[in-house]
C-alpha cells in the first residue's frame, strides 16, 4: 500500500478530496536554474536581489530529500530556455529582454542568456535532478505550453501536484493556473518559492487563496514534511 498525504493548507485542508496517495502525486520544481538564482545569470544581470530567488534553495533541499525517500512520488524539474537557433524565441520576448540589458540568446557571464545547453540554463548543483527524475524543457513561462508535461502526468496517472520553484509570480503562477485548468489538484509550497520582489510573491500567494482557493492551496513545506513522515 502506498502512503497517502493530507495536510494543513490555506484556504482549505489539502487536497480537496481528503488525501492523495503518493503514486498519484508529483512534485514540480520550477526553473531553479543559474539564470534565475545564480551570479551572472539572467535575473542577476537585470539587477534583482539574488538573495530573494535563492531563498527557496534550502527548504527545497529538505523537500527533495524527503520526497526521494518515497519512490512512489514523482519528481519533475523544469528549465526555461530556448533552442540555440532561437527559433522558439518570440520576437517580443527577445525585445523585452533587451530592454532590461540581458538579451535572451546573447552571450553573458554564464554563456548565452536563457539558452539551452549553456551554463546559466543548468539547474543549480544543490538542486540537480537525480537519475530517474523527469526534466521538462520549456520555452515559455508555463510548464504545460509546448512541452509533454501533461502527457507525462496522465501516462503516469498523476492527479495531484505540489508546485515549487521560481519565480512565484511568473513561471510558478502560470504553471499552477495551467495545471488547475486541466483539472490537477495543486498545492504551492510557500517557502519553496520566491519572486524578484517580496510584494509580488505575497500578492501571488494571496491570489491563490482567494475565492476558496481559485487555483488550489498554499502551505509551508513543514506541513508537507510532517505529512510525509507521519505514521
Ligand atoms: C521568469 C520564471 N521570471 N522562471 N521566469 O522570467 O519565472
Amino acid at each position: 500500500m502506498t502512503r497517502t498525504v493530507s495536510l494543513n493548507a490555506r484556504p482549505y485542508h489539502w487536497p480537496f478530496d481528503g488525501e492523495v496517495a503518493l503514486d498519484r502525486l508529483a512534485l514540480i520544481v520550477i526553473d531553479m536554474q543559474t539564470d534565475f538564482c545564480g551570479p551572472g545569470g539572467y535575473v542577476d544581470r537585470m539587477g534583482y536581489d539574488l538573495s530573494l530567488t535563492r531563498a527557496p534553495v534550502e527548504p527545497l533541499t529538505r523537500v527533495l530529500t524527503a520526497m526521494r525517500r518515497h519512490p512512489d512520488a514523482m519528481i519533475i524539474h523544469t528549465r526555461e530556455g530556448h533552442r540555440p537557433e532561437l527559433v522558439d524565441l518570440p520576437a517580443n520576448k527577445r525585445w523585452r529582454s533587451a530592454q532590461t540589458g540581458a538579451t535572451i540568446g546573447e552571450p553573458g557571464p554564464c554563456g548565452r542568456v536563457l539558452t539551452r545547453g549553456e551554463p546559466g540554463w543548468e539547474i543549480i548543483p544543490e538542486l540537480a535532478p537525480m537519475p530517474g527524475e523527469i526534466v521538462i524543457d520549456k520555452p515559455g513561462k508555463g510548464s504545460f505550453y509546448a512541452t509533454d508535461l501533461e502527457h507525462v502526468l496522465h501516462t503516469c496517472r498523476r492527479t495531484h501536484l505540489i508546485i515549487a520553484g521560481i519565480t512565484t509570480d511568473v513561471c510558478v503562477h502560470t504553471t499552477m493556473r495551467e495545471a488547475n485548468d486541466r483539472g490537477f489538484e495543486c498545492l504551492m509550497l510557500t517557502d519553496c518559492t520566491a519572486a524578484t520582489e517580496t510584494r509580488h510573491k505575497e500578492a501571488a500567494i494571496t491570489m491563490i487563496n482567494m475565492q476558496g482557493g481559485i487555483f488550489g492551496a498554499t502551505a509551508p513545506s513543514a506541513a508537507l514534511l510532517s505529512a510525509l513522515d507521519a505514521d
